[in-house]
């Protein structure tokens, strides 16, 4: 199976890092996990670009905070596909990381999803590899099924503790 690369430009985002590691190890996806940043380390964030391949990674996140370029960094490196996690590390909110991330230039895309959203960041990732692994794919499946099945028993409890109380 292919991995997944994921990315964090400061040793202080790993708490939302953590969130993309554990989802991607619910489904089972290997990753390789490195802090490597586009502005401190641009040349070792560089040299791991250009290594992706070679390592079988089929799908890289990248996160970052503040004047967020990590993402885009690496996909002007790569054309194996980016998803950029903006971090709220800043005073604005982590607004800063998501327009630094979002506004790439046609060409090279970064798919970035919203502010903290490590665990979309890692169901992307997957449902990429998923594309041409059968397994993978029956496994977000099978979390959809888990998800709607949730969502129906809390409308059936939030509706029958309703109903007492109006009895
Ligand atoms: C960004 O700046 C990092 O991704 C982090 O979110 C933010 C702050 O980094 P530290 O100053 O905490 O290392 O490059």
């Amino acid at each position: 199976m292919k991995k997944v690369a994921i990315v964090m430009g400061s040793a202080s985002d790993k708490p939302i890092a953590l969130d993309a590691v554990k989802t991607l190890e619910e489904y089972g996806v290997p990753s390789v996990v490195r802090v490597l940043s586009a502005h401190r380390t641009p040349q070792e964030a560089r040299d791991f670009t250009l290594s992706l391949e070679a390592q079988d990674v089929g799908a890289v996140i990248a996160l970052a905070g503040m004047a967020a370029h990590l993402a885009g960094a690496v996909a002007a490196n790569t054309v194996l596909p980016v998803i950029g996690v903006p971090v709220a590390s800043g005073g604005l909110g982590g607004l800063d990381a998501l327009l630094s991330t979002v506004q790439m230039p046609s060409g090279i895309p970064v798919a970035t999803v919203a502010v903290g959203g490590a665990k979309n960041a890692a169901i992307l990732a997957v449902q990429i590899l998923a594309v041409s692994d059968m397994d993978l794919r029956d496994r977000l499946t099978k979390k959809r099924a888990d998800m709607r099945a949730a969502v129906l028993q809390a409308d059936k409890e939030i509706n029958e503790a309703l109903m007492a109380r109006e009895a």
